[in-house]
């Protein structure tokens, strides 16, 4: 082919296969790629990216015709990162290096993109897998109950299986989102971000099938990096909604206790709900504050810092201390009127204890508010007195702490081709 037609003819669709100690697997994902790419017209690339596999890897993917690039940096979120951004094509399909994804089937993920109907395509895996594919953890609790935080998390999005890493998307438009997760958890926040972008995603049937090699996946500590995504990015779905659900459920008990002071009765059995409301009050108020901090840091972040609310923002953290202050005083209030009550009068009084949960409350909850609204503008703010306070945010306002490192930096895309990633390009496949 002349060069002439290579310039006009750009490589349409890159393949991305990240890629730790599979030999036994990654020249046959790479032929079934091919092969797939040649049969449905696309021109093409395999791209592996490794990251320092001890085995032999990345001869057998050079071998089979991939082009490689080294990752320093571990994790299966930075490889892929690093393989978007060193692609060529201007669609990607990211899938692993073990056989489990059948990527003959590229062409049902492509198409859609190609003929600009969706942004992102994702390869179901769970309706055509058969049950040896996937551990009953994994498919039956893991994947739904993730797709269902992260469906939530990106409001709208229809995914059934966002845990499924065979997906085919316009680079341009994953690279625009900021992807910064390093393991696992970048599966979830693709989407997560995607449909918070409005991004169109759809979804197509690509089975599953059994691995070949050993999964680098750990249910437990990949699991909880999920969560944990998902935390930061949603935190008013996992935090705010349930700290308010929990305060209304104390305050609900709260008044059941004082109608009732004698509890209700369950069976032969008397249940006081003053001591679990006074429970409820307490993990609510902090799930509230930790969901407030949560989605300050990720406004500053993300950059969505509204000058408007600036104001009202930098008013809550004084109101929060004055409103912990005033709770907490009216709880040590509540406690010394019993006190005095007890002291004086020879007989328990009837509403002691659903008075004495709520003083307890109050005190614990006005101390957390009051801690909280003294020490978040020193932590927003970074050390006190941190020569770097004014140099962290830019000319809007934004936080630019850590900004550096995600997908699309052009600094970083820029040192892809340097130090840290090593392209390596075998000899071209006629
Ligand atoms: N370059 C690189 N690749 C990785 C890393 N961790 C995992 N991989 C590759 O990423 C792909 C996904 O990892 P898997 O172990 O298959 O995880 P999984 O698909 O969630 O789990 P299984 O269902 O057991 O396959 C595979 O091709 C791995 O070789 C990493 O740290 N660096
Ligand atoms: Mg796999």
């Amino acid at each position: 082919m002349s060069l002439e037609a290579i310039a006009v003819d750009p490589v349409l669709v890159t393949v991305v296969l990240p890629c730790l100690d599979e030999e036994d697997s990654v020249g046959e994902c790479v032929d079934e790629a091919l092969a797939a790419l040649e049969l449905a017209g696309y021109r093409g690339e395999v791209l592996v990216v490794d990251n320092n596999s001890t085995d032999r890897s990345v001869e057998v993917a050079k071998a089979h015709g991939a082009r490689v690039v080294h990752e320093e940096r571990p994790g299966y979120g930075r490889a892929l990162r690093t393989g978007i951004e060193a692609a060529d094509g201007e669609i990607v399909v990211m899938a692993d290096a073990d056989l489990t994804y059948d990527l003959s089937k590229i062409a049902r993920l492509v198409g859609p993109i190609a003929d600009g109907e969706a942004d992102i395509v994702v390869g179901e895996r769970l309706s055509e897998a058969p049950s040896s594919t996937m551990p009953f953890l994994h498919r039956r609790v893991g994947t739904p109950i993730l797709t269902m935080l992260v469906r939530r998390a990106a409001a709208g999005l229809t995914v059934t299986d966002s845990q499924s890493g065979y997906r085919a998307f316009r680079r341009e438009a994953i690279l625009s989102l900021g992807l910064r997760s390093t393991g696992m958890e970048f599966a979830s926040e693709m989407l997560i971000l995607a449909g918070r972008a409005r991004l169109r995603v759809t979804e197509t049937s690509t089975g599953y099938r059994e691995r070949t090699g050993t999964s680098k996946l750990n249910t437990f500590s990949d699991g909880w990096r999920h969560v944990r995504q998902i935390l930061l990015l949603a935190p008013h779905l996992m935090l705010v909604a349930p700290g308010l659900v929990l305060l209304a459920i104390g305050a609900g008990l709260e008044v059941v206790g004082l109608v009732d002071p004698a509890g209700l009765a369950v069976g032969s059995l008397r249940w006081q709900p003053s001591f679990i409301s006074g429970i409820a009050l307490i993990l609510g108020v902090q799930a509230l504050v930790a969901g407030f901090v949560l989605s300050e840091r990720q406004r500053a972040l993300t950059g969505r810092v509204r000058r408007r609310r600036g104001h009202a923002r930098a008013s809550l953290p004084a109101a929060c201390l004055t409103t912990g202050f005033v709770a907490a005083a009216a709880g040590i209030a509540i406690d010394a009127v019993l006190f005095v009550l007890w002291i004086h009068t020879n007989h328990t009084f009837s509403r002691a204890i659903p008075l004495a949960a709520l003083a307890q409350s109050l005190v614990v909850d006005g101390a957390s508010l009051a801690g909280f609204g003294l020490i978040y503008p020193i932590v927003e703010r970074g050390a006190i007195g941190s020569p770097d306070d004014e140099d962290s945010r830019d000319t809007q306002g934004r936080d630019t702490r850590g900004r550096h490192d995600q997908i699309g930096d052009s600094s970083r895309a820029r040192s892809a081709a340097g130090s840290a990633t090593v392209l390596e390009r075998p000899p071209r496949r006629s």
